[in-house]
Parts: structure tokens; sequence; C-alpha cells
């Protein structure tokens, strides 16, 4: 059942139907959860400890983050949007320039790319003035790794391999970690994944880490994905929702193990390249989540973000982030 759901959303010769396609949307923020018609129920959840929460520059005030549960997938949790727009140009910036970066991981096969444009991918495709080579360097980029490395091939974690999971990244994660009482979460591995227009996803669980009681935090910027999630096999029935920019979903207790995929993208926006003068920056306090204060303040001018929104105009990024580690290891 799950294959077939995802070849009918994936199909290129016909548009597939849409109209079960859940969309978590402020009717529910009016009070009226969404009923569908698989008695799929979207319901509006409130975090307790929202007003103790230490926020970050670039996302907005806890006690204004509307998060939904699907009810017949319990463990799926869905913040949407909690970014400012600078926000969601910080974390896209970040994604694109500075984690495709050596000694992070990338897909780009050494032999269809040289070491300067698997060492730091943007910046060469930045330098590049050949149209051709430019498209084939841009849609070659699927994915990099940091934190923990995943090894596609073995499916296993190794101690050796690692590289330095960014300061302002674990910032973020462990945010959202503890409003949903998850205080003592430790994001140790990502996957940066990058969906041009076309690309998809398939079918899969998520069971390589040890730690497989931890949730999985997804982080969707630029264009709208079309995610479906099902159940312990492949008989289930899968639901589809659409992930759209900002949005923040969770995988927990009995749905961190479920199977899920991406099987199609959707192009829902244009980005923008407006300067954004609705926050004062140079006030905003970094320091303490190790962002970059240069990175946030540039984002908001028009000339630094026009290749940043080019790029996500027909894109879709999504950072995916696990605990590998049990409680109290220090090591694999
Ligand atoms: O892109 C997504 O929303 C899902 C990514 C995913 O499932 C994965 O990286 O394992």
């Amino acid at each position: 059942m799950f294959k077939l759901v995802f070849k009918q959303f994936k199909s290129k010769s016909t548009s597939p139907d849409l109209t079960e396609v859940v969309r978590i949307d402020d009717s529910v923020v009016k009070g009226i959860d969404q009923q569908h018609s698989d008695n799929n129920i979207v319901q509006r959840i409130l975090f307790s400890n929202v007003e103790s929460l230490q926020t970050m520059p670039g996302i907005k005030s806890p006690k204004d983050w509307r998060s939904y549960t699907l009810t017949n997938h319990p463990g799926i949790i869905v913040i949407r949007n909690p970014f400012s727009e600078r926000g969601r140009r910080y974390w896209i910036a970040r994604c694109l320039r500075d984690y495709p970066r050596t000694p992070n991981i990338v897909n780009l096969n050494e032999r269809l790319f040289d070491e300067s444009i698997r060492s730091d991918w943007w910046k060469q495709l930045s330098l590049c003035s050949d149209a051709n080579e430019f498209q084939r360097i841009k849609s070659a980029m699927r994915w990099t790794t940091f934190g923990y490395h995943h090894n596609w091939d073995t499916k296993i974690y190794d101690e050796e391999m690692q590289s330095p999971f960014p300061e302002d990244f674990n910032s973020l994660c462990r945010l959202f970690a503890q409003a949903l009482g998850y205080s003592d979460f430790k994001p140790e591995a990502a996957i940066v994944n990058y969906y041009p227009l076309g690309s998809t996803l398939s079918g899969h669980t998520d069971h390589s880490e040890p730690n497989k009681s931890a949730p999985l935090f997804s982080f969707s910027f630029g264009q709208t994905a079309i995610f479906l999630i099902g159940g312990r096999t492949l008989e289930e029935k899968p639901t589809a929702i659409y992930l759209q920019c900002g949005d923040v979903m969770i995988m927990s207790g009995e749905s961190r193990l479920c199977y899920h995929a991406v099987p199609r993208i959707i192009k829902t926006q244009t980005s923008a390249t407006l300067t954004l003068i609705n926050e004062d920056v140079d006030d905003v306090d970094i320091g303490t989540n190790s962002m970059d204060k240069d990175l946030f303040h540039d984002v908001g001018n028009p000339q630094f973000w026009e290749p940043f929104s080019s790029y996500m105009d027909d894109s879709r990024v999504n950072i995916n982030v696990r605990q590998v580690l049990n409680p109290g290891e220090l090591k694999l």
C-alpha cells in the first residue's frame, strides 16, 4: 500500500489528486480540528513549558508557535513555521553555503566532480559562469552529513566517522527538544537533504541509530514537500501531509520507526529578495547560541540573499537530526 501511494504522488505523467493531502493550516487555529476522510484528525496542541524557554534570534516566541498532532499517527508533531523570515534565510544559507563544506561529507561523486567542488560546493557553484556546468553542479547536490556520518551502504554509524556538529544548529535542535520535554536530547547526527523539483526520497525507516527512542527532528525550507507517513510495515496505508517552508516535524514515540517518504516537491512559492528591515539585528544577542552574527545580518541584504533565493526558487532543503547514542553512553 505504501509503495502504491508513493507511486501515485510521484507519477510524472499525471497530476496527483491532492484532495486528501493533509494541510495543517489556520482552520485549526480557529479552534476547529480538521477531520479528513480517513478519520485522520489534525489537533492543535500546546506545550506546557513555553514560558520558561530561552528562545533564539530568528525564532518566534514559543507561546506563538502553532503545533499539531495527527490522531492516526501518534508521535508525529508538526510546528508550523516557527521561524521569522530572517531566521529562515539564516538556516537556508547555513545549509547551502556552510554545511556542505569539508570535513562534512557530500554525495558528490569523485569521478564526476573535482575536489574543489566536493570540499566547497556553494563557493564553486557561485564562481561557475558556464550555464550548463552551473546546472550540473547545482542539481547533483543531494545530501551532506555532519556529526556522526550515516554510512548509506553498511547503514552503520562508526565512532571514527564524525565531523563537528555546528554549535548554532545544536542550540536550535535543543530549543525544540526542550519545548517538547526532551531536555536530555543530544543532536548527534544530521543529514541535509537537497531536493530540486522533480526529486524524491523513497520509503524507508530510520533504524541505524542505537538509540531508537529519542525523537527525530526535521526542518523544512523552500518549496513544499508531500510527505508520506505510514506504519511499521509497508502494508499500512500512509497519510500524505504537506511540509511547508519553515515547518518543524518531530517523529517521536510510535512514529519514530515508521515508514516515511517524500514522493513529490511542489512549487508553492517564489522566493522573495526583499530587504528585511523589520528586525533590528544589531540588538539581537547572538552570542549564547553561537550563531554567525554577520550571516544573520547579511541575509537581510537583497544582493547577498539573491543567489540563495534563486536556488530555493526551485528547491526544497530538509535537515534531519537524530540522537545516536543511548543515555549515558559517550561513544559507540
Ligand atoms: O525530507 C524529508 O522530509 C525527510 C527526510 C528523511 O526522511 C531522511 O533524511 O531520512
